[in-house]
């Protein structure tokens, strides 16, 4: 088996149920997209709705206008696929000047109560790779991932062809 890092190849979280998947996540570990946005103290919370919909807040430190640091309130709807690990996160922020987009939103893999993968390819080049895509490592822990499940995020990492492209997201209580 070689990998070819077709996005059209990568596996998801197989019965993904997002009833498991509510409540906090913290960011251990990010893959920037171009134009970063999220920096550090990272957290999001995943909820889902009477009505089965998926929600999300996240908040986090990042620096608009040049120079003006802040601690950003973001919103995330997500739209269903036929996948149920695969959706289309719609976001927006608290005040106007945040970004807003629209982007896939996989669950690459999660045990629920520990870890979770997070992928999003925004960008396909013409080979079928990513050409500009970003990555959350979450822990159920503030103080980061359980040694036990290093390995496994780690296999992961390399199958989403981002391994080595992550960087340390860290908890300063700035948030
Ligand atoms: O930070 C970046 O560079 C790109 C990511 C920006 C998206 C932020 C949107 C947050 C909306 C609320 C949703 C929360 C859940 C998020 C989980 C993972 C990835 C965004």
């Amino acid at each position: 088996w070689a990998q070819d890092c077709l996005v059209s190849n990568i596996t998801v979280k197989q019965d993904f149920d997002r009833m498991r998947y509510q409540g906090t996540w913290y960011a251990v570990a990010k893959k920037d997209p171009v134009g970063l946005f999220l920096l550090d103290n990272i957290v999001a919370s995943f909820k889902v709705e009477e009505d089965g919909t998926m929600t999300a807040t996240a908040i986090g430190r990042v620096i608009i206008l040049n120079n003006w640091e802040m601690c950003a309130n973001m919103f995330g709807t997500f739209e269903d696929t036929e996948d149920p690990a695969r959706f289309k996160m719609k976001y927006w922020g608290a005040a106007a000047y945040l970004q807003t987009g629209y982007d896939d939103h996989w669950i690459i893999d999660t045990d629920y109560d520990n870890y979770a993968i997070h992928y999003s390819c925004r960008e396909l080049d013409e080979d079928g790779t990513c050409l500009d895509g970003y990555s959350f490592i979450f822990s159920r822990h503030p103080d980061g991932l359980r040694p036990e499940d290093q390995k496994n995020v780690t296999e992961k990492k390399q199958e989403i062809c981002f391994l080595g492209k992550y960087r340390r997201v860290s908890h300063t209580g700035f948030c």
